[in-house]
């Protein structure tokens, strides 16, 4: 058995220096807990940046998984598998959607719905071919690939990465007038975050999705939501656009799609932007994997059934409620939607992180962003008296 040093110790020499993880070990999960290598149980409040909403190794989830993977895991597209038409029909059935594109992550549903609604955009829209153009906002994130990084605005996500495709245009989010400006007969879409997850949990202004809805119908632009970290129950909806009353014409769904078991994402879109995807032109070996279909059936069963979004929006209300009511001077704001919460703290206070570790020291697991912001998003399950132990630590600590 090793230790935990000699584990961070290892993965120190041998792995690529891309993250700079708090040094816990987690060995087991269930439910809300997450234990680590020396026993030490704690409360999770960041649930895998909301892939594990139905919180770890759901046991549903596991046993569809387990069965399906001693059946059958991947037959590649060429062939049919008995898994993927279920669920396209339970999805479509959730979301109303009716075109769904299977992937693997979320960048990858990311630059399959930039890939698809460029060439709606010529096909369709009858843009000039290779003059399409993206609204983007600014501080987005969508992921690491090289043509999601070229269109961020964070210098660490996209310095020394380049040359990057041309093609978007940046507008700062929550600016509805900054959007209308920024629409050309080019404007094949815009993709936005109904909340800015990595940029700290950033609520867009009253009636700027509506905004934004109108300005596109209008143009005939594409809305796409990323809704990887927003959708399946997290904001206290289904996806949040639902908070905005509005709808887009093309959803990004991934993390939870699977509980966390597995890497699963889709497209969800209206039969015209997948429509221009003929065979040949997309795909991924493990897209649509008979494995990935039968645990994301079963993770959007559980969060169904199980009353999961439902429970988002009520222990979403009580959290922040508790936040709020927290007596710190090293506090400047408090934010959040159903389970995806935010507490930014003063720049005085020397950086979120130190206050990361004194809940971990606690039993509390969070994760800093941003350098002054702690964000906080346990399983949708979390009940009552957890998120007031929790709300007791972040007070004790803050
Ligand atoms: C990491 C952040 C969260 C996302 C949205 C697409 C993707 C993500 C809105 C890409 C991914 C991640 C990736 C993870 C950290 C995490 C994150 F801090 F970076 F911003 F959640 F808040 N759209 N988010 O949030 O999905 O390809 O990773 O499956 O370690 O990079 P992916």
């Amino acid at each position: 058995m090793s230790t935990a040093a000699a584990l961070i110790e290892t993965e120190h020499r041998l792995g690529a220096h891309n993250y700079k993880p708090l040094d816990v070990v987690l060995t087991r999960g269930e439910g809300v807990y997450v234990w680590d290598t020396e026993g030490k149980r704690y409360l999770d409040c960041l649930s895998a940046y909301s892939a594990v909403n139905q919180g770890h190794c759901h046991p549903k989830i596991r046993e569809a998984m387990i069965e399906q993977a001693s059946r059958l895991t991947l037959t590649s597209r060429a062939f049919r598998n008995d898994q993927l038409a279920h669920l396209y029909e339970e999805l479509a059935a959730l979301t109303g959607s009716h075109k769904i594109l299977p992937m693997n992550s979320g960048a990858e549903a990311v630059e399959t719905a930039v890939k698809a609604v460029r060439k709606w955009g010529y096909e369709v829209k009858g843009v000039p071919e290779n003059q399409a153009e993206i609204i983007v906002c600014s501080d987005n994130f969508h992921g690491r690939t090289i043509g999601i990084v070229g269109f961020s605005t964070d210098p660490d996500a996209r310095t020394g990465f380049g040359p990057f495709a041309p093609g978007f245009r940046t507008v700062p989010f929550g600016d509805a007038k900054a959007f209308e400006a920024a629409i050309t007969p080019n404007t094949v879409a815009a993709l936005i975050e109904p909340i800015q997850g990595e940029a700290g949990v950033i609520i867009p202004p009253k009636g700027y999705f509506t905004k934004v809805r109108e300005l596109c119908t209008a143009h005939n632009v594409t809305l796409i939501l990323d809704e990887i970290q927003t959708g399946l129950g997290r904001t206290g909806k289904l996806l949040a656009e639902e908070h905005e009353g509005i709808e887009a014409d093309v959803t990004l769904i991934g993390k939870a799609l699977s509980g966390g078991f597995y890497p699963v994402s889709a497209v969800l879109s209206n039969s015209e932007v997948l429509g221009v995807l003929k065979p040949g032109q997309h795909g991924s070996t493990f897209g649509g994997n008979p494995l990935a279909c039968a645990v994301a059936r079963a993770a959007l069963r559980v969060l169904t059934e199980e009353g999961m979004i439902e429970n988002s929006a009520k222990m979403g209300e009580r959290f922040l409620a508790g936040l709020k009511d927290i007596r710190s001077n090293i506090v400047r704001d408090v934010r959040g939607r159903g389970l995806m919460l935010a507490i930014e703290l003063d720049p005085a206070a020397g950086g979120a992180r130190q206050y990361c570790y004194q809940l971990k020291d606690r039993g509390l697991l969070a994760k800093d962003t941003h350098e002054h912001t702690i964000r906080l998003a346990p399983p949708l399950i979390v009940n009552e008296d957890q998120v007031d132990w929790a709300v007791e630590q972040i007070a004790q600590v803050l």
